[in-house]
């Protein structure tokens, strides 16, 4: 099996860098360094010298640099890090503009401190809305089987729970590193089963091997946690934060961790959310959980990643008071201030879970004494599961951009009391799959996570350009733009054929791919459209909604209270609207739902009409993948463009303006 190498081209790289000879100025020898040594030696094959005067290429820790550590600089043949990991993403970015044939100039340091990717992965080698074949860590090899049975009960477990790919990992740690991410978490937050054995022996030790492989990228290492290991697999009756003993077993189990891991990140917690364990059950709140952990990590320099994803997923859908959107704020706000310095709050972009539209949840300038980290996923739930084309780099760099009204600027760090504490995680995409994304193309969003992480200033167009010039490497410049423009243009595109406007879900309950417009409308999960024979759409505002529009600063609350100044994008996130109101784009909400439903469906046979001009263009093995995804993705669109326009012509009667065809 040819395991695809994403925007690391080996060979080109290798022609372009042979005649070189490198020489490494280290202060010292450590784990980074010494996998910076094997990157240039092992992985490309290229000449390291011991004599500076033969160098062609030099690379130089220099702690002068910047204060900085992770922070480099390129001028010409000459390579500086701050740090062995500054050099490490010197050295790496060095390669990006060989690659693309730029100017060797650049002086960088990341935006963000921690670049973090949480994988959902689980101990029979399944991955939790993972879309691109089953986990690179767990799992029987030779066994690819992630199918969605439609259950998350884990499959039979025989023999060893660890993959043992290390090649699979060593390419993976590349990867994350080449585009600057620096800590990871390795199963999912969803503990089921003997995931929750993994932080003890003796699963902890092949984590700890893991780990090490990673130290050496300048990656940490974490665990996601089950809140009721205590009682679980630690023999005690309660798994009570405030309880003795239970404290005791966790700075035992945490102690010993770091004898195995000595650089182990922390762990990441999921806890009272979708029926997962956590300190309510005990009446205990988040803060009383979370810090009884970080006390325990405190010594070591561990973290706890806390994760803000709390809800009543057993909401009666008849009391329209209750609003899921509100959930993350009512649960945490008052807890600002609270939490231990080495407690971070891990909280969703949106206020509802990963939607193809949401504003930006109001925590985000709200929390000012409190560690935060704002989440993302680029595995595709909601966003058409590595099949339908979605670059989703504009959609993201919007929220990170969202003007909060003076509430902090660069809200995550500014907002975090210690900004070396904050950041932004995102649920990774990758699987044992061949090009590693299920869709080759979906790779680009993995790149462009990590791209935003590092740099929050570079666009969605420059991140996928980069992109492009070095997966595509000897693919003409006209191929690559059409390549280019497809996916520029996919994030809105998917957004239009399924549920624009902001409605929210209307997406097959649970499998989340394909329309389904009532599937949660009668259901406990506090997510709904409110459809009916006038208009939909959630109200949301102060006056005669749930209130949700107050929880911002005062000047987006004004906009978002407001029928007419909230953008149409967003409208029906904050309003019921009827069917005739003019929107700002000048035409009725009705008119507006068939159009986008209409224009979707269209642009997706262009992007298939396109992709097949790109036959022989490219390599043919991307080309066969694509196009089988585009099948599918023409099925997808148009099934969400008849369901949608049917049901809203069935409950409007209103007809469509140019007569096109609706299936009554
Ligand atoms: C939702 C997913 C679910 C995850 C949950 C989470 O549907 O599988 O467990 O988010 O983030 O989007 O915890």
């Amino acid at each position: 099996m040819m395991i695809d190498e994403m925007w690391l081209q080996k060979n080109k790289l290798k022609k372009l860098l042979s005649q070189e000879v490198f020489f490494l100025d280290l202060v010292k020898e450590d784990a980074v360094s010494l996998r910076l040594r094997k990157e240039l030696i092992e992985w490309l094959g290229l000449t390291v010298s011991t004599d500076r005067a033969q160098a062609t290429i030099v690379l130089v820790v220099n702690p002068e640099l910047s204060v900085n550590a992770e922070a480099y600089e390129i001028q010409e043949n000459l390579i500086k890090g701050a740090s062995s990991s500054g050099l490490l993403y010197g050295f790496y970015n060095f390669l990006r503009l060989k690659l693309r044939g730029k100017k060797l100039e650049e002086s960088s340091e990341p935006s963000q401190a921690l670049r973090m990717i949480n994988h959902w992965d689980q101990v029979d080698g399944t991955i939790e809305r993972g879309y691109a074949g089953e986990s690179i860590f767990f799992g029987t090899p030779g066994s690819n089987d992630n199918t969605d049975t439609g259950s998350f009960a884990l499959r039979e477990i025989k023999g060893d729970i660890f993959r043992n790919d290390f090649t699979r990992l060593e390419m993976y740690g590349r990867f994350l590193a080449s585009i600057g991410i620096n800590a990871i978490s390795l199963n999912n937050v969803n503990v089921r089963g003997l995931g929750t054995n993994l932080i003890v022996s003796p699963y902890i030790e092949k984590v700890g091997e893991i780990a090490r492989l990673f130290s050496g990228f300048g990656i940490k290492t974490f665990l996601s946690i089950n809140w009721a290991a205590p009682r679980l697999i630690g023999g005690l009756r309660t798994s009570d934060p405030l309880d003795e003993a239970v404290c005791a077993w966790w700075k035992k189990v945490i102690g010993h961790i770091y004898d195995v891991v000595p650089d182990f990140g922390g762990f990441v917690v999921k806890a009272d959310s979708e029926g997962e364990p956590g300190p309510y059950q005990y009446g205990r709140n988040h803060a009383d959980g979370a810090n009884m952990l970080a006390e325990s990590f405190a010594p070591h320099g561990g973290l706890v990643i806390w994760r803000t994803f709390v809800y009543n997923s057993q909401t009666d859908w008849r009391n329209r008071k209750n609003d899921r959107a509100k959930a993350a704020y009512e649960n945490f706000m008052a807890l600002d201030g609270d939490f231990a310095d080495n407690v971070i709050l891990q909280i969703k972009f949106g206020p509802i879970d990963f939607g193809v539209r949401e504003p930006l949840m109001p925590l985000f300038g709200a929390l000012k004494k409190t560690n935060q980290m704002m989440e993302f996923q680029v595995t595709a739930e909601y966003l058409g599961h590595q099949i339908d084309l979605n670059y989703v780099l504009p959609q993201w760099l919007e929220i990170i951009h969202t003007d909060n009204y003076g509430l902090a600027k660069d809200t995550v760090k500014e907002n975090s009391p210690l900004a070396a504490n904050s950041g932004f995680v995102a649920i990774g995409n990758v699987g044992m799959d061949e090009n590693w994304c299920g869709n080759k193309l979906a790779q680009a969003n993995f790149y462009g996570f990590g791209r935003m992480c590092w740099n929050n200033d570079l666009t969605a167009a420059e991140i996928l350009r980069e992109w492009l010039d070095m997966t595509f490497v000897d693919v003409d410049e006209r191929a690559k733009k059409t390549i280019y423009e497809l996916l520029m243009t996919s994030n809105q595109t998917y957004e239009a054929y399924t549920t624009p406007l902001a409605i929210g879900n209307m997406i097959v309950p649970h499998y989340h791919y394909g329309p389904s417009i009532n599937g949660y409308e009668y259901d406990r999960w506090g997510s709904y459209h409110f459809a009916d024979r006038n208009g939909l759409g959630v109200d949301r505002t102060m006056v005669t909604g749930t209130g949700y529009s107050g929880l911002y600063a005062p000047e987006l609350a004004e906009i978002y209270e407001d029928i007419n100044k909230t953008p149409d994008e967003l409208i029906l996130f904050f309003h019921f609207v009827n069917y005739d109101h003019l929107l700002h784009n000048g035409k009725t909400l009705i008119q507006t739902i068939y159009d986008l439903h209409f224009e979707g469906y269209n642009k997706v046979l262009e992007f298939q009409k396109s992709w097949q001009a790109l036959e022989g263009k490219i390599d043919e093995i991307t080309f066969r993948n694509v196009s089988q995804r585009l099948e599918l993705q023409v099925q997808n669109a148009k099934n969400w463009r008849d369901q949608i326009n049917t049901y809203f012509y069935r409950m409007s009667g209103v007809e469509d303006k140019y007569g096109r065809k609706i299936f009554n």
